[in-house]
């Protein structure tokens, strides 16, 4: 059974082009913009566009299409934004929140690109 989408949470209305948002790549399938509230240097938010609630919703329910566009969007942004092992970059933290146990503010598949310092451990 599907999570149920909820069609007014802010990612669908920055999808929809309610709310500005600052892209930072875009493709056919997924929207890569800066977190409102960075975290980090580079704190970027990658989304597909379709509706997916969490990192299982889309990984169980995506198209390959979508899929694909989604990871070669993430690849994207972490060459432009400096932190690409492929070009010999400190590195970065990708991480997705799903859930209560997860602290999942918004309800629509994010993952969250974090980098431009050290990381620190996952759990303290
Ligand atoms: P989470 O669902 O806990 O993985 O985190 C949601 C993230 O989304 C949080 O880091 C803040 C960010 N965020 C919330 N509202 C907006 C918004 O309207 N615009 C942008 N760019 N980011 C937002």
């Amino acid at each position: 059974m599907r999570p149920t989408y909820d069609d007014d949470n802010i990612f669908a209305r920055i999808l929809r082009g309610e709310i500005p948002n600052d892209t930072v790549a875009e493709n056919e399938h997924a929207l890569a913009f800066r977190d409102i509230s960075p975290k980090t240097p580079v704190h970027v938010l990658v989304i597909p566009k379709g509706r997916y609630v969490s990192f299982d919703d889309f990984a169980a329910n995506a198209s390959e299409a979508e899929i694909t566009g989604f990871m070669r969007l993430c690849a994207q942004v972490c060459a432009a934004e400096g932190v690409s092992l492929a070009e010999d970059k400190p590195g970065f933290r990708a991480i997705t929140n799903a859930g209560p146990h997860g602290v999942q503010e918004v309800p629509h598949f994010h993952l969250h690109i974090m980098g431009g310092q050290p990381m620190g451990p996952m759990i303290s």
